[in-house]
């Protein structure tokens, strides 16, 4: 490890203690990339390739030193020097590549892949500035570039490149790749992120950029796909899909050819998942090139592909299912929408008048999940309740006719990012209690359930809880200029804005709550609730439940009856850095989709394995974290997914009938009031206003009156710190289940097959 201050000297002419947080992290990013070099890549036979449009990673450094397995000597010999990891990291960008759940699943993934020893690369885009950095202004979101490529990166830019024929002209691709380091495996696998040397970052200079079709050189990559609300964003994002799957298809194509394969046997060297309906259009483009390039028959070349795509459904959401115009495909590329038409014909023959399974649709709008699941070989959902949803109703029709094609792969976490590098000190806790064979693999932690009864143990749970509250409090007031209190109980709603994962019930409650201690209630412990989430920039409502939030958290903290006792901040730019601050300090998670609509949620899961207690509804993954823990230890409401669907399958919902109970009227009504539009802009209160008593799409009245009794009693419950520890041990015990790992060794058993190297 001398190396390190022989580095320092080279590079910087200086020694470690002098040099700068930024000049530490560059050089510690050097000896990372290094040794990574130097750990062999994967060579079995059969590789699996997972295509995302997004990979939402978080920082690398401190994953890549445990996974390294050098944590522990880095830092020793950074203290040695007088400088620490933690202020190392702060120097780290996080990689803005992704959205949400999606795109953080598929980053947990690529570190479960690589750490069971499985040869497997992540496959997708390089944006420039990918999603927008959040500010509030004037109690707004305000959205700007995210320019997380300035400096050095863990990109690797590599020789390859390929043509991608647009019906524009062609475009040339460059690869780059961020090596994926197993955790203790001295293995690597890489996440590979096609770009163009093209792209014009200035255009970003005059702000929200229309895109132009005849201009993709220059600003194909530059965002990750923005407002797809009007047609430009819409082309945007066709022409980003075909870019991206014709560069995994060639990619594909090559490796195999370079590992033996002739091509009609790909099926042996090579198995694509895709992440959503987004890498599609690798379906007809794996047929274009074997038919143009290989001397495949198109008959041929569709029964390789049957034998060889995989696909992942995320949602149930409509807005989210994706459908194209063909003649928007057509004008992007029309050898892949002549393709389309042609398997839509076999389709149409095959299953005459099945119109429900139908490629292409009475008004010449293709489905991409029905190539998906015609032309794939496996259809999976993201949660137990998700796949039955599936089946049962959503793809029923798909289900009926291929029922072998489906099945349920519960999503999971990594326990690598999620506990050991974002809580080291719980981690340890439990390496103290049951050893660490829970680092990697099946990740058992129920033989935590014997320190129920360890005093000492739960002492130190709870101060560990302390700490992470502590530290969050200082990261808040230091890099937010927000001010919590540290003793406070910490209630979390992370996840992005959207009406079906109703932050704007959580608001109601919020506004139930303020009247409740004006009129003497006050809580003995008092409460923080914090927000975070990024809203589309497109997405008026979701606008405007931000608004409304920060509207809300400005008067109550000017009420000095309500300030001591309840305190409500939104946490702008929420990112996977300031989740590995939130997560590990929360005592409440906040999972309260309207049941049906959150296909499985992962959130939860990171909650529950850093001691925090869930309320929530039946919907996705909690169903099953409900079942594990069961019902003594997670607070559960809310009307059911069956009486969900049935009541949107009879369109039997009426906002008024819940708007005119007694309970709920004064609470909606308040969204108006002269107090919040003093402090709010009116338009905006009265539109969400309106929306909710009128409309209300995703029934956030449905289920408030109980989520308000539930939430009062676990503050109550909150108070009695002996019985309340007790669940939060139940929960972490029964997290095991929930690690990515799990997940990818059932994706490995039932769809990739996979070799495994044999664990030492
Ligand atoms: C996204 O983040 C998810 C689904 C989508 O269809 C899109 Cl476009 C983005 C999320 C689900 O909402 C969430 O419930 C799930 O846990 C996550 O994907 C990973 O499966």
């Amino acid at each position: 490890m001398n190396t390190m201050a022989a580095m320092a000297r080279n590079q910087f002419h200086k020694s470690i203690e002098d040099i700068s947080d930024q000049e530490l992290y560059y050089l510690l990013l050097d000896l990372i990339k290094d040794k990574s070099k130097g750990l062999a890549t994967n060579h079995s036979k059969k590789k699996l390739y997972y295509v995302s449009a997004e990979f939402l990673i978080g920082k690398l450094l401190v994953n890549n030193l445990l996974n390294l397995g050098i944590y522990d000597q880095v830092e020793e010999e950074l203290q040695a020097h007088g400088r620490s990891l933690t202020e190392v990291e702060e120097a780290e960008k996080e990689p803005s590549l992704g959205n949400g759940g999606l795109g953080r699943l598929a980053s947990c993934f690529l570190d479960s892949i690589a750490s069971l020893g499985m040869n497997g690369d992540g496959i997708g885009l390089n944006y420039h500035f990918g999603l927008f950095r959040q500010f509030f202004d004037n109690n707004q979101q305000t959205a700007k570039p995210d320019d997380w490529l300035g400096g050095r990166t863990w990109l690797n830019r590599t020789e390859t490149t390929f043509t991608v024929p647009f019906k524009n002209g062609p475009v040339a691709s460059t690869l780059y790749e961020i090596d994926i380091i197993g955790f203790k495996k001295g293995e690597r696998n890489r996440l590979r992120l096609f770009d163009l040397d093209t792209v014009n970052s200035d255009l970003i200079q005059w702000g929200t950029i229309q895109f132009d079709k005849k201009n993709i050189p220059e600003n194909l990559t530059l965002f990750l796909y923005p407002d797809d609300s009007d047609h430009a964003g819409r082309m945007l994002r066709i022409y980003q899909q075909y870019f991206m799957v014709s560069n995994a298809a060639q990619l594909i194509i090559r490796e195999a050819l370079e590992r033996g394969s002739n091509l009609h046997d790909l099926a042996d060297y090579a198995v694509i998942q895709i992440n959503d309906t987004h890498p599609t259009f690798i379906i007809p483009e794996l047929i274009r090139l074997l038919t143009e390039d290989h001397d495949f028959t198109f008959e041929e070349a569709v029964a390789v592909v049957r034998q060889v795509v995989a696909f992942t459904n995320h949602t149930i959401l409509s807005e989210a299912l994706e459908k194209w115009p063909l003649a928007d495909i057509e004008a992007v590329q029309p050898e892949i929408a002549n393709i389309i038409c042609r398997l839509d014909r076999q389709i149409k023959e095959e299953f005459p008048d099945n119109h429900a399974v139908e490629i292409i649709d009475g008004s010449n709008t293709v489905h991409m999940a029905s190539i998906a699941i015609h032309f794939g070989f496996s259809t999976n959902g993201v949660a137990r309740l998700h796949s039955e949803i599936l089946v049962n109703s959503e793809l029923k029709a798909f289900a009926d006719i291929y029922p072998e094609k489906f099945s349920n792969k519960t999503n999971g976490i990594t326990f690598r990012r999620w506990i050991m590098a974002a809580n080291p000190r719980l981690a340890h806790l439990i390496d103290q209690s049951i050893g660490d064979q829970w680092h990697q693999g099946i990740s058992d932690l129920s033989d935590l359930r014997k320190e129920k009864n360890n005093k000492d143990f739960m002492n130190q749970l709870a101060q560990i809880k302390q700490a992470n509250k502590d530290r969050l409090a200082e990261h808040l007031r230091v890099s937010k200029r927000i001010e919590i209190k540290p003793d406070s109980i910490i209630d979390v709603q992370i996840k992005r804005i959207h009406e079906y994962k109703r932050q704007q019930m959580l608001a109601l409650y919020i506004i139930y709550k303020y009247f409740d201690i004006k009129n003497g209630n006050r809580p003995q412990t008092p409460i923080t609730i914090l927000f975070g989430g990024k809203a589309a920039p497109a997405y008026t409502i979701a606008q405007d439940i931000i608004h409304l939030i920060l509207t809300l958290s400005a008067l109550i903290k000017e009420d000095p009856e309500v300030a001591p006792y309840l305190q409500v901040e939104f946490v702008p730019n929420y990112n996977v850095t300031e989740a590995e601050y939130l997560i590990p300090a929360a005592d409440i998670s906040e999972q309260i989709s309207l049941a049906s609509k959150e296909a499985s949620g992962t959130g939860n899961m990171k909650f529950m394995l850093n001691g925090a207690l869930t309320i929530c509804t039946l919907d996705g993954a909690n169903v099953e974290i409900a079942e594990r823990v069961g019902k003594d230890n997670i607070y559960t409401f809310g009307k059911s997914s069956d009486e969900i669907i049935d009541l949107y399958a009879n369109n039997a919902y009426n906002p008024q009938d819940y708007y005119n109970r007694p309970a709920i009227k004064p609470l909606v009504d308040f969204i108006v009031s002269p107090e919040m539009i003093r402090l709010g802009h009116e338009s905006q209160l009265r539109r969400l206003y309106e929306d909710i008593k009128n409309k209300d799409y995703f029934m956030a009245m449905i289920d408030l009156e109980e989520y308000i009794a539930l939430k009062d009693k676990m503050y109550q419950d909150y108070e009695d710190q002996e019985a309340w520890l007790d669940k939060v041990l139940v929960n972490i015990s029964e997290a095991g289940y929930f690690s990515s790992d799990r997940t990818i060794l059932e994706y490995n058993e039932d769809i990739w097959h996979l070799e495994v190297d044999d664990p030492e």
